[in-house]
């Protein structure tokens, strides 16, 4: 008892104390330019999945980085687009909170210079976001990512300078979220500009999210990349049971899963020929998931239809998608 007490004052006096820098980031930009990639190279983690297609992050996903002196939370976020549906409406309303709220805000653009010259009219590809970032408060900083794909590298600089003097930016930095390059760099810089504070999170912490989700969410991630054109942005995955056993001698985590898809059309290309798609689908969630929870799992998929749930409110709020900014 004395120790639990002591303990629970050790915990106190941990988050009584002020660290150098403090804060949240909120990792913004239009879909498909690596912020979610971003966010799991930065956490040395997957916590929030990633797709060649647009569109694949629909909530905000926190990964909180401990540095010598700070905390950083980071908040990845759906890509900013417009589109008059609703489940799309929610997507872009919750990056847009987390940009209203954060400390910092880190703005991800996939523009890659063509010629040292900066085209008067270059827009850097982010021009849904400008509105948004010309009414915040906070420091905004520009990283060009997958500068991977940039042959000659030598233009950066140049176009780099240009774009200092055109935009607002705090600072820009070049970097490539899949290979790791200049995100040191980009987190010394972020660091360096968030106010000293209080922690945000207990010591330790390293995201909001649960396993539970990070399931529904990987098994979305298979299916968007074994699906094409509407399916995808048609499709949302619930757990209906996550039976943890593994704490038994053979451990094993049973999961039953659904497939919700807006018409019986879509259910049969899930379902494909003699199970063909949902197995696939299946085997490589089942593969991913058993790395990420260290256990055996058994994945029971179904498919559902709920007819035009990307446009039905009290459907989106049952499938975790509810903002009530978003009538
Ligand atoms: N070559 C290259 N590809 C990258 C890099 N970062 C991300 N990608 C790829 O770009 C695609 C989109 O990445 P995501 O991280 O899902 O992009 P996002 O911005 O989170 O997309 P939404 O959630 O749809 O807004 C994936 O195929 C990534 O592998 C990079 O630095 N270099
Ligand atoms: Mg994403």
């Amino acid at each position: 008892m004395a120790d639990l007490e002591q303990e629970n004052e050790n915990a106190e006096s941990t988050a009584l104390k002020q660290l150098k820098h403090v804060g949240t980031v909120a990792i913004i930009g239009v879909p498909n330019v690596g912020k979610s990639t971003l966010l799991n190279n930065i956490m040395g983690m997957k916590l929030s999945i990633t797709c060649k297609k647009p569109q694949t992050t629909r909530n905000q996903v926190r990964g909180i980085l401990e540095r010598p002196g700070a905390q950083v939370v980071f908040i990845d976020t759906p890509g900013i687009h417009a589109s008059d549906k609703k489940l799309n409406r929610y997507m872009v309303q919750n990056a847009v909170m987390a940009m209203e709220e954060a400390d910092l805000v880190l703005v991800l653009s996939d523009f890659l210079p063509k010629s040292a010259e900066l085209p008067p009219d270059c827009d850097l590809g982010i021009k849904p976001l400008l509105s948004h970032l010309a009414k915040l408060s906070s420091p905004v900083i520009l990283a060009l990512n997958k500068v991977d794909r940039l042959e000659d590298k030598r233009l950066l600089l140049p176009v780099m300078n240009a774009l200092a003097k055109r935009f607002n930016f705090k600072d820009i930095y070049p970097i490539s979220a899949l290979k790791s390059d200049g995100v040191e760099a980009l987190l010394e810089g972020i660091i360096a500009n968030l106010p000293a504070g209080y922690p945000l999170f207990a010591a330790g912490t390293y995201t909001d999210i649960t396993e539970r989700f990070l399931a529904a969410e990987i098994i979305r991630e298979k299916l968007m990349s074994h699906t094409q054109q509407e399916v995808p942005y048609s499709s949302a995955v619930t757990i209906d049971s996550f039976e943890d056993k593994r704490e038994q001698e053979k451990p094993l985590v049973h999961i039953a899963a659904s497939i919700i898809v807006e018409r019986d059309s879509q259910k049969a290309i899930v379902i494909g020929k003699g199970g063909s798609m949902i197995r696939a689908i299946g085997t490589a969630a089942r593969r991913e998931l058993e790395e990420m929870l260290e256990s055996r799992v058994y994945l029971d998929l179904m498919v559902k239809v709920a007819e035009k749930w990307t446009q039905d409110s009290s459907m989106l709020a049952r499938l975790g998608y509810f903002s009530p900014e978003v009538p």
